[in-house]
């Protein structure tokens, strides 16, 4: 029987925190979905397409297209795994790379039947999708690490104005008001204490594999930029969440939340908000790590 793989558009800010690239592993090594173009998501969007490319180019998965998305305002500092991309340019992918990410965004939108946007950064490239092409939106179901309800990072109580939103708060509020077929999030309540430590790390590190070796190689170069991240496990794996909701949802506890996005980036409950199906915590967290690490090494 052959499997009916979900078409992905992965909108990602890979090369500042790790998450991004564990997350893109992740992606590439389930057969439940499609990667049908990785648009990147402000700051250097240029770098972090170049970084795409090269992850894409050493796992041997030419066929997935990059989309340089819209540039913002960034401190190079934020160039984190730009050691590890070193002098790889756009030129060097074989596989195909368009400069005008929301443009072949729109055309692959255009062209691709019930997609799924999965968005793991800041929503600058979406909201630019959702003004441009609001009949394709309505087409498509939307996915996204985004946002906190009632706790923060590493399960911390109490909400706050989180990365994603807070990035770019009214690009946030525009996509929480286009015509989406729907919309799931993992807030930070479900995904900010997501790491993979003890056995679980000990087998990515004796993987040979070409996903675990890429992504510990990223995660190696990263590391260099944060002393203060512990030994011998992953950082805070919150994009991975986002992937695993493209093609399931029972390890999670979900809720139909309505939500609004407030000026200070704050999601707030309310009558009018926007319907979404949130991720508030888990039913087996143990298991979402076992599987998580199955497929990295698969
Ligand atoms: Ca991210």
């Amino acid at each position: 029987m052959t499997l009916h793989r979900k078409n992905i558009l992965l909108d990602t800010d890979i090369g500042t925190d790790i998450d991004d690239t564990w997350a893109l592993g992740l992606l590439l090594n389930c057969p439940e979905l499609q990667p049908g173009l990785v648009l990147t998501a402000t700051g250097d969007t240029l770098y972090r397409a170049r970084l795409a490319c090269r992850i894409l180019d050493a796992t041997g998965r030419r066929e997935v297209p990059v989309a340089v998305g819209i540039p913002t305002e960034f401190a190079r500092t934020a160039c984190s795994q730009e050691a590890w991309v070193g002098n790889y340019q756009l030129g060097d992918y074989s596989g195909k790379v368009h400069r005008d990410g929301i443009q072949a965004a729109g055309e692959w939108l255009q062209r691709t039947e019930a997609a799924t946007v999965i968005a793991l950064g800041p929503l600058t490239n979406i909201a630019a999708l959702c003004v441009r092409h609001p009949d394709l939106i309505a087409r498509c179901h939307f996915i996204a690490m985004l946002g906190s309800i009632a706790k923060g990072h590493r399960d911390a109580a109490g909400a706050i104005s989180e990365y994603n939103v807070c990035g770019d708060i009214p690009a946030a509020q525009a996509v929480f008001k286009a015509p989406w077929k729907s919309v799931t999030i993992t807030p930070l309540d479900s995904c900010g204490n997501i790491v993979l430590d003890g056995e679980r790390y000990q087998r990515l590190l004796t993987s040979s594999r070409p996903i675990p070796r890429c992504i510990l190689e990223n995660y190696s170069a990263w590391r260099k930029q944060d002393a203060a991240c512990p030994p011998r496990q992953s950082s805070v794996l919150f994009d991975t969440v986002a992937v695993y909701l493209a093609f399931a949802e029972e390890l999670l506890v979900m809720r139909e939340l309505r939500l609004d996005i407030d000026d200070d980036g704050f999601m707030r409950e309310t009558a009018a908000g926007r319907l979404v199906r949130t991720a508030l915590d888990w039913k087996d967290k143990e298991a979402y790590l076992d599987l998580l690490l199955h497929r990295l090494l698969a």
